[in-house]
């Protein structure tokens, strides 16, 4: 919609100053501030969120809907730490009841995409004690040595901080050479929240919200992308969301190494914190819109399938995102114990573009950072209806 008619329209649709304030930031391009994410969470409505995060949306991509083809490689879900939301590790005291797999059980995941066209490799797991930086630089080495050209984002910075302290190296040093051995960039996981009010409650071992980012810094400095996540919709409120969306907007400011923020919907299941409710789709449709509003330096918004279903990932192409990850073909277990509706998530290069098209968006295949491989715009997969009577 014209950026005039959309201004009439909200600004005689909306009655509170506030609000129209915003909206009128957003039009100038102009950054909100944390006050102003908040009064978005709090008072606004859900439309009037989604029609500005689409607006933004729109302007940045038009109706171009990225996804990659990719798959996971999940070492192990044997772990030392105890996060309180996590359905998926085992302890290393129970590893008999956990996996871990070996070298050479990885690179034939890897064979096993020979002749495919795979772009990525996306390596995350627990963190095990004996699978050491030693193992993993071998690991990558070994992946590029049989296929180049796969790229290679691996490890949270939660996995990276408990292997560069083992080994004891420094950050540069140790991201220096997983980067040596093929490491090309690093997921947004181990973000979670980074407000110690929560991340107290919910992940109190692990690397904190400085080691994270400093981490995610290093990495930018010697010319790695990343990503980032957080956890929401648990016992977090408002004013940790936009806390943790600061230090990402900050850090962003100085390197411009992120491509993409993921927020990730706490699912309950199987946890110690089953207790705690999800959210509903009206705040995970506001959640992602008021992130599209207020990251106006990220350049890609995120909706992981797997864990939202679907057609809850459909929906929040109208709500700022334009990016809904890749094919996966059912290598990844985090969301599915965690309760997900996705059991055994994979979807075929095909139901990704139906999918995208459903929607009146235009699917782009990309690799990694966001080159595009193909735009599907003038292939149609989308099955013709054969009626029976007719025909
Ligand atoms: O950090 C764990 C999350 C993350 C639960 O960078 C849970 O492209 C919801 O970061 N409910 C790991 N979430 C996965 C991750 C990721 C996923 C997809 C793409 C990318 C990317 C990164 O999974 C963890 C944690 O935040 N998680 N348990 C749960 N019960
Ligand atoms: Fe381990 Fe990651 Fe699970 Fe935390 S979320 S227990 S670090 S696997």
């Amino acid at each position: 919609m014209r950026r005039e008619l959309l201004q009439t329209l909200i600004s005689e649709a909306i009655t509170d100053a506030d609000l129209k304030h915003i909206a009128q930031k957003v039009f100038e391009e102009e950054r909100i501030s944390d006050e102003e994410g908040l009064t978005l969470f709090e008072k606004g409505s859900l439309s009037f969120v989604g029609t500005l995060a689409n607006y933004i949306r729109e302007q940045k991509h038009g109706d171009k809907t990225y996804f990659n083809r990719n798959f996971h490689i999940e070492p192990t879900n044997v772990c030392v730490f105890a996060c309180a939301f996590c359905s998926y590790s085992r302890l290393y005291a129970h590893r008999d009841e956990g996996w871990e797999l070996s070298m050479q059980q990885m690179l034939d995941i890897v064979k096993s995409y020979d002749g495919k066209p795979i772009t990525e490799v996306h390596i995350v797991g627990g963190v095990h004690p004996k699978m050491n930086l030693d193992f993993f630089c071998e690991l990558l080495q070994k992946i590029k040595e049989h296929r180049p050209s796969l790229h290679i984002k691996g490890f949270t910075a939660v996995e990276l901080d408990y292997m560069f302290r083992k080994a004891k190296l420094s950050v540069e040093e140790g991201l220096k050479k997983m980067h040596e051995a093929g490491l090309d960039s690093i997921p947004g996981g181990g973000a979670e929240i980074f407000h110690p009010e929560i991340r107290e409650q919910i992940c109190d071992d692990k690397v904190d919200a400085e080691g994270w980012l400093h981490i995610h810094e290093t990495a930018h400095q010697i010319g790695m992308h990343s990503n980032a996540t957080m956890l929401y919709g648990h016992i977090e409120n408002y004013y940790h969301r936009i806390d943790h969306m600061r230090r990402l907007r900050e850090l962003q400011d100085k390197t411009g190494g992120f491509n993409t923020f993921i927020p990730l919907k706490f699912r309950n299941k199987d946890n110690d914190m089953s207790y705690v409710s999800e959210s509903s789709i009206v705040e995970d449709m506001k959640m992602y819109a008021v992130a599209r509003i207020y990251l106006d330096n990220f350049p890609h918004l995120k909706a992981y399938w797997p864990m939202l279903g679907r057609q809850n990932a459909q929906l929040t192409l109208s709500f700022g995102v334009n990016d809904i990850d890749g094919t996966i073909d059912d290598t990844t277990k985090i969301y599915s114990m965690a309760g997900s509706e996705e059991k055994n998530p994979a979807m075929s290069t095909e139901e990704l573009v139906n999918l995208i098209k459903q929607v009146k968006r235009i699917p782009v295949e990309r690799d990694t950072l966001y080159n595009v491989i193909k735009d599907y715009s003038d292939v149609d997969f989308i099955k013709k209806e054969v009626d029976p009577v007719l025909n």
